[in-house]
């Protein structure tokens, strides 16, 4: 018997969870109900090439910076003295023989380099009200952020501010607030994990957990529901295990625009031989064909390489009815033939696969061609394409996880790849791509508004605070309690806020009634024109810019999608003198605001290995990226503290589900995956 959640009561007692969901009344996917046809347009052209080079060169112009942005250029994501591009989350090439860049990371980098400077001159020109009139484009390119500023509401304008003053402001609103948790402290995802550790460690020794971050709007979908089926909310595989896959799905992924250097790992794939599924209600420009910009020869010849071997126009929403038709196929072809399910690895690591296959089972043909927007026979082709393969990967980007079931798409994903013990093994698994270059560290160092109780005893002991324990605000709550008067001061470390945020009126209305809103930033953009009573701009440094302590210049490390940690050493001259390090902005606050405290914050930021170590010991699994290596090293260990090695091929997934199991003995779905805050 299955109740209401698709729970089943015979559910087995050992192994990684099936997830299920409501059996009614709508199984299969919950796409939109309508009829309307959507969008197929082509696009015509192979996606990165020389169309990106063109592009990227008028970018380079736009910022004037024709000699230092090449050669900036060189150093992104190499393995040793570079910095890693704060494009996207796509890891590096572990070869590390090819110039791993891309046309975003071009522009991106250009971005932050560019010549043109907001300074008090521009500010004094124009008025709050003025600025907030402008195009978002037009606010960003007028350049680098170059010292503290603070609004003052007599004259509309923001004026210069010194930092201790800036400081003291933030450090005298915090103390005067009733309560700890009347503040809340957003992270973007470009956060370094030492300044991630750091400003963590502030807001609990303050006393809340109040830590929405951009991670709310994108992955969050995906962290919870790997958590609750795998035990650790991260994708298992890395880039080795991609090019040994011989079937790969990419669901609801634009990467030309947004992770363009996966365009490569598509390419080779198609080349060897694998099997390349897209699924996308629009055949996006990289599930055609591309010309890789590093392939000198092939842009020589505008020879361009396919990226894709099927496309499945799924309708909006429609992913999980696919993937169940995948399951109900595959379910059909065990009965003739039970080898098609990895049944040793199903009986001893996993539980629930017979509710699994009762719901599956119950979801008629008709529900899902109607809800996957794809007809019996192509499911059915997809489904062919995995039952072929030996090693299945299947990522997914916010086509799946922003819809409001991402959290059971993505359950339903992770119960295909567990029929066929596609997991914890070479070449197979689930694999996330990531949006924002350090937003899977920031997770893992701490940004959490509902942090583990193993987290928080690591953190109490490691660093000698008292934590709060109950859980914080994630970022829609966040927004709730501006609006009714419980959040009066907001700490914006990174990031555009108040256009991130889902419902931008609501959103705004909610920052204008804080006391203070702080943005720590390197360029203007929308989140300072909508602000608290007071307000300040903290410009930081940005990652390509030498980063100068008391023991010498510093580099951060980064955490990308795939696990890797890497450091990141800035070399250019900062944008300006006044310009400080996010590690420093935070440790600045932290002592204005905790006149009592007994953190060495000054030592942390002396010098970043200090951090390290410390981090090294609330941290699994970050030991092998301290002082040893920290180059290259990946977090062998997932935060849910599920055991080791998950780049051991077999041990791992044996060592997850059990961690599962321990976890949720009988539990098929996470109770609190629909509690979750999507935008
Ligand atoms: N240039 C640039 N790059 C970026 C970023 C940026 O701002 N600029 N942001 C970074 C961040 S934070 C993120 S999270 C990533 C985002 O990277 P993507 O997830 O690639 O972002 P989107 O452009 O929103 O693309 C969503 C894709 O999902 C498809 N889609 C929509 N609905 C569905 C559906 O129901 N099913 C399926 N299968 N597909 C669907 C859309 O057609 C589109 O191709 O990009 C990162 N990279
Ligand atoms: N409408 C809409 N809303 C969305 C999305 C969408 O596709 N559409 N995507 C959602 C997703 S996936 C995400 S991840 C969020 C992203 O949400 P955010 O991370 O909040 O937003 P971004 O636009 O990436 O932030 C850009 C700003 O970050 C600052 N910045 C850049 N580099 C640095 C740095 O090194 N340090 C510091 N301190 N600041 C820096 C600059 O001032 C810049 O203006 O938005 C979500 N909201
Ligand atoms: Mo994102």
């Amino acid at each position: 018997m299955l109740d209401d959640r698709g729970t089943a009561g015979t559910a087995g007692t050992a192994g990684t969870a099936f997830g299920l969901m409501p059996a009614e009344p709508r199984q299969g996917g919950y796409g939109p109900r309508t009829d309307r046809p959507w969008s197929r347009k082509p696009y015509g052209h192979p996606a990165a090439g020389w169309g990106a080079a063109v592009s990227v060169g008028r970018v380079v112009l736009r910022e004037s910076e024709p000699i230092a942005g090449p050669l900036a250029m060189l150093q992104m994501n190499h393995p040793v003295s570079g910095y890693d591009c704060p494009g996207c989350a796509w890891p590096d090439d572990p070869g590390n023989l090819k110039l791993d860049i891309c046309e975003n990371g071009i522009k991106h980098v250009t971005w932050e380099m560019t010549r043109k400077r907001v300074d008090r001159r521009f500010f004094a020109e124009h008025t709050v009200t003025e600025l907030a009139t402008w195009p978002d484009f037009d606010l960003e390119d007028q350049g680098r952020l170059t010292e503290p500023m603070v609004y003052d509401a007599a004259t509309d304008h923001y004026v210069p501010i010194s930092w201790d003053d800036a400081f003291a402001l933030v450090g005298d609103e915090l103390q005067a607030l009733d309560s700890p948790d009347e503040a809340s402290f957003y992270t973007s995802g470009r956060l370094s994990n030492e300044a991630t550790f750091l400003y963590q460690l502030m807001v609990r020794e303050y006393g809340t957990n109040n830590l929405p971050d951009c991670s709310n709007m994108c992955h969050e979908a995906s962290g919870r529901a790997l958590k609750a089926s795998i035990a650790t909310g991260k994708g298992t595989v890395d880039l080795h295990d991609w090019d040994d896959c011989d079937a790969l799905f990419v669901l609801g992924v634009n990467a030309a625009s947004n992770a363009p250097r996966m365009l490569t790992a598509l390419a080779d794939a198609v080349t060897r031989g694998a099997q390349v599924v897209h699924v996308n209600p629009l055949v996006e420009a990289a599930a055609t064909r591309t010309i890789v910009p590093h392939d000198f020869v092939d842009m020589a010849r505008f020879k361009a390489t396919g990226t894709s071997t099927m496309n499945l126009q799924v309708r909006p929403g429609g992913d999980l009815a696919l993937i169940r038709g995948m399951s109900k196929v595959v379910f059909e072809a065990a009965a003739t033939d039970p080898s098609v399910l990895d049944i040793g690895f199903l009986s001893t690591l996993t539980n629930g696969v017979e509710a699994y296959r009762a719901l599956v089972d119950a979801t008629s043909w008709d529900d899902l061609v109607a809800q996957s927007g794809l007809s019996e026979e192509q499911i059915r082709e997809a489904a062919a394409v995995y039952l072929a393969s030996e090693r299945t990967i299947i990522s997914w980007c916010l086509g799946v996880s922003q819809h409001e079931h991402g959290v059971d798409t993505v359950r339903e994903i992770v119960n295909l790849l567990l029929l066929r013990g596609n997991i914890g093994r070479k070449g197979a698994g689930p694999s996330p791509i990531r949006g924002h270059s350090n937003v899977q560290g920031n997770r893992t160092c701490g940004i959490d508004h509902h942090p583990t109780d193993a987290w928080l005893d690591r953190l109490a002991d490691a660093c000698r605070i008292d934590p709060p324990r109950h859980p914080g605000l994630d970022t829609v709550r966040t927004i709730g309690a501006m609006h009714d008067g419980r959040v009066k001061v907001f700490v914006g470390m990174g990031g555009n806020f108040v256009l991130a945020a889902p419902d931008t009126p609501f959103t705004a209305q909610g920052l204008e009634k804080c006391r203070l809103t702080v943005q720590v930033s390197t360029k203007l953009n929308r989140s300072h024109l909508v602000h608290g009573e007071k307000a300040l701009i903290l410009p930081c440094l940005g990652r390509t810019e030498r980063d100068q302590q008391a023991q010498g210049p510093q580099g951060v490390t980064v955490e990308d999608a795939m696990s890797m940690v890497h450091l990141s050493m800035g070399r250019k001259q900062p944008a300006s003198a006044y310009l400080r390090s996010e590690p420093a902005i935070i440790a600045g606050m932290a002592k204005a605001t905790l006149p009592h405290t007994a953190t060495p914050w000054d030592w942390y930021v002396g010098d970043y290995d200090n951090i390290r170590d410390v981090m090294a010991k609330v941290l699994p699994g970050f030991e092998g990226v301290q002082r040893a290596d920290p180059r290259q090293a990946r977090i062998p260990d997932p935060p849910a503290g599920a055991g080791a090695g998950v780049r051991d091929p077999v041990g791992s997934c044996r060592v997850l589900a059990r961690a599962a199991a321990e976890r949720h003995p009988r539990v098929v779905r996470d109770p609190g995956a629909a509690d979750h805050a999507l935008a």
